[in-house]
C-alpha cells in the first residue's frame, strides 16, 4: 500500500515548485532579455510541465490509485485543492505578464515626439498658372466660365467665322468625334455660349483643355488655354491694350513691357500678337554674356494673340455690330508656365513625375 502522506506531500509540493518556475519566467521577462512572445511561450511551457496531460500534477495524482480506499477521500480533496491552486497561480502569472508587456509599450511611447508629417500633395503647375491668370482677370471684373470639351462644330468653328470649307477645320488639325462634333480646338466655344446666354456688357474668361491633331517636341494633342472676351458699347483697341498690359504686369512683374504686332485670326479684325520683354534676360538678349536661350537674343517673347471681335461673330450670336464692339484674346497655359518657371521642355507637364511636380508646392 502506498503511503497517503507521501502522496499528499508530493501533491502539495507542486505549489511552491510552480511558484518558483513562474518567478523564473517573470524575472527573465523583466530583464528584457526575452521578447514578449518568448516569455509567453516560456510560461506556456511551465503550464504544460505542471498542468499538462502528462505533467507533474497528473503524475502525482496517479499515486492516488495505489492508496488505501480509506485514505482516498482526503488525498482526493488535497489533489483538487492543489489543482485549483496551480491553475490560479498560472492564470495570475499570465495576466501579470500581459500587463507588464502593456506597461513596457506605454513606457516606450513618447508623447512629446514630433508627429509624422503626412505627405502633402500639390497643385500641378498648369493648374497653378491657370488659377493665377483667372485670379488676375477676376480682379479686373471678368467672370470665369467653363463648359464642354466635346463640342458641336457650330460653337467651335461656324460661329467664329470659320465656315465649313475653312482650312482650320481640316481633319489634319482637328480631332473629329463625328462629322459635326469635335474636341474643342480652343475655348472660344465657351465665349460663344456666354454671348448667346446673356446680353452685353459681357466680360468672361474661359480656361480649359483644348485638343489639336498635333504631336511633336513642342506640341501635345491636349493642352490648356485661356481665352478672354469683353463686349460692350464703345470698347476700343486702347481698352484691349490697357487690359493686357495690366494682366502681363501682374503675372510677370511691374517692369514687364509689351509690344503689339499685327496678325490675323478669322474671328478678330484687326488682330495682333503680343510680345513681352523677355522674362529670362529682361529684354537685353544676353544672359551672363551669352545669347539668351528663351528669346534667342531678340529680347521679346510671344505670349498671346488678340484682336477686336469680328462683326461676323456678333451676327452669329445675335448681337448688333453697330451697337457693340469688343475685344478677345487667347493664350496657351503651357507656354506661360514655361516662361514663368523657366521650364525648357513641354513634356515635363505631361509626364507627371513627382520629382518635377513637387517643385511647385
Ligand atoms: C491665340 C489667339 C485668340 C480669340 C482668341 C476670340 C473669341 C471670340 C471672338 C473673337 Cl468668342 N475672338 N478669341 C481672339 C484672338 C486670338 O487666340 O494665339 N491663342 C492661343
Amino acid at each position: 500500500m502506498a503511503d497517503a502522506k507521501a502522496v499528499i506531500e508530493r501533491l502539495e509540493g507542486l505549489v511552491p515548485e510552480l511558484e518558483q518556475a513562474i518567478e523564473q519566467v517573470i524575472e527573465q521577462a523583466q530583464g528584457q532579455a526575452t521578447s514578449q512572445q518568448a516569455s509567453g511561450q516560456a510560461l506556456e511551457d511551465v503550464r504544460v510541465r505542471f498542468l499538462g496531460r502528462k505533467g507533474l500534477l497528473a503524475e502525482a495524482m496517479s499515486g492516488l490509485g495505489g492508496l488505501d480506499p480509506a485514505d482516498r477521500p482526503a488525498a482526493g480533496r488535497a489533489a483538487n485543492a492543489v489543482k485549483t491552486s496551480l491553475t490560479e497561480l498560472f492564470d495570475k502569472a499570465a495576466a501579470g505578464l500581459k500587463q507588464a508587456a502593456g506597461d513596457a509599450a506605454q513606457s516606450r511611447f513618447d508623447p512629446t515626439m514630433p508627429g509624422m508629417a503626412p505627405p502633402l500633395g500639390s497643385l500641378h503647375p498648369i493648374t497653378r498658372v491657370m488659377d493665377e491668370i483667372c485670379g488676375v482677370f477676376q480682379g479686373l471684373g471678368f467672370e470665369v466660365v467653363t463648359g464642354p470639351e466635346v463640342e458641336a462644330d457650330w460653337y467651335n468653328f461656324e460661329a467664329l467665322n470659320m465656315p465649313p470649307e475653312h482650312p482650320a477645320r481640316d481633319m489634319q488639325d482637328t480631332l473629329y468625334v463625328t462629322d459635326t462634333v469635335v474636341l474643342r480646338t480652343h475655348t472660344s466655344s465657351l465665349q460663344i455660349r456666354s454671348m448667346l446666354a446673356r446680353k452685353p456688357p459681357v466680360a468672361v474668361i474661359a480656361p480649359g483643355k483644348v485638343y489639336r491633331r498635333d504631336s511633336d517636341l513642342t506640341h501635345t494633342p491636349m493642352f490648356h488655354q485661356i481665352e478672354g472676351l469683353l463686349v460692350d458699347r464703345d470698347v476700343s483697341m486702347a481698352d484691349l491694350r490697357g487690359t493686357l498690359d495690366a494682366f502681363v504686369r501682374q503675372l510677370f512683374g511691374a517692369d514687364t513691357k509689351t509690344r503689339f504686332r499685327p496678325s490675323f485670326f478669322p474671328f478678330t479684325e484687326p488682330s495682333a500678337e503680343v510680345d513681352i520683354s523677355c522674362v529670362m534676360c529682361g529684354g537685353t538678349g544676353q544672359v551672363n554674356g551669352e545669347t539668351c536661350r528663351v528669346c534667342k537674343q531678340t529680347g521679346w517673347v510671344e505670349i498671346l494673340g488678340c484682336g477686336m471681335v469680328d462683326p461676323e461673330v456678333y451676327r452669329h450670336v445675335g448681337y448688333d455690330p453697330e451697337k457693340y464692339t469688343g475685344f478677345a484674346f487667347g493664350l496657351g497655359i503651357e507656354r506661360v508656365a514655361m516662361l514663368k518657371y523657366g521650364i525648357g521642355d513641354l513634356r515635363m507637364f505631361f509626364e507627371n513625375d513627382v520629382r518635377f511636380l513637387s517643385q511647385f508646392p
